[in-house]
């Protein structure tokens, strides 16, 4: 009997390590990822000023103008982060919207000069580098060549 439990044990710790070997790495991406939307930083004001995109999608704002601005978020979905970019003339800065809903964002030293971000459901095709999933390989004992 308790050969039998420690043997139960053994398989279940197997099958452990192989769903734990076959996950992918949590966290592990940590490099830039390239923008699905961009905006420019006028004078004064947010070209385009309303941008809809997706869950997971970056965007990302350029400095175009030769005064100042920044991205001050006045009002996000809850749950959301409110990380905006600091005063500067140049350069850009860019951020991920992890949370759904609209974001209504504003240069603070400018009137007037606010823009909108509105994330919608994720995008229901993976990106163009993802792998071929199981699914679309032949199903085992099947022969592509076989007539249908
Ligand atoms: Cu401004």
């Amino acid at each position: 009997m308790i050969e039998w439990a420690s043997r139960v044990s053994l398989v279940v710790l197997a099958v452990l390590a192989a769903a734990l070997a076959s996950a992918p790495a949590l966290g592990a991406d940590s490099r830039p990822q390239a923008p699905d939307e961009r905006i420019a930083v006028k004078d004064n004001f947010f070209s385009a000023r309303s941008v809809t995109v997706h869950e997971g999608d970056v965007v990302r704002w350029v400095w175009h103008g030769d005064n100042r601005h920044n991205v001050t978020f006045k009002k996000v979905p809850a749950g959301a982060s409110k990380h905006g970019a600091k005063t500067r003339s140049d350069g850009r800065w860019q951020r991920k919207f992890r949370v759904q809903g609209q974001y209504r964002y504003v240069c603070t030293l400018f009137t007037g000069m606010r823009g909108t971000i509105t994330v919608e459901a994720p995008a229901a095709e993976p990106s163009g580098d993802a792998p071929l999933s199981a699914r679309e390989q032949p199903a085992a004992g099947l022969s592509a060549d076989e007539p249908r």
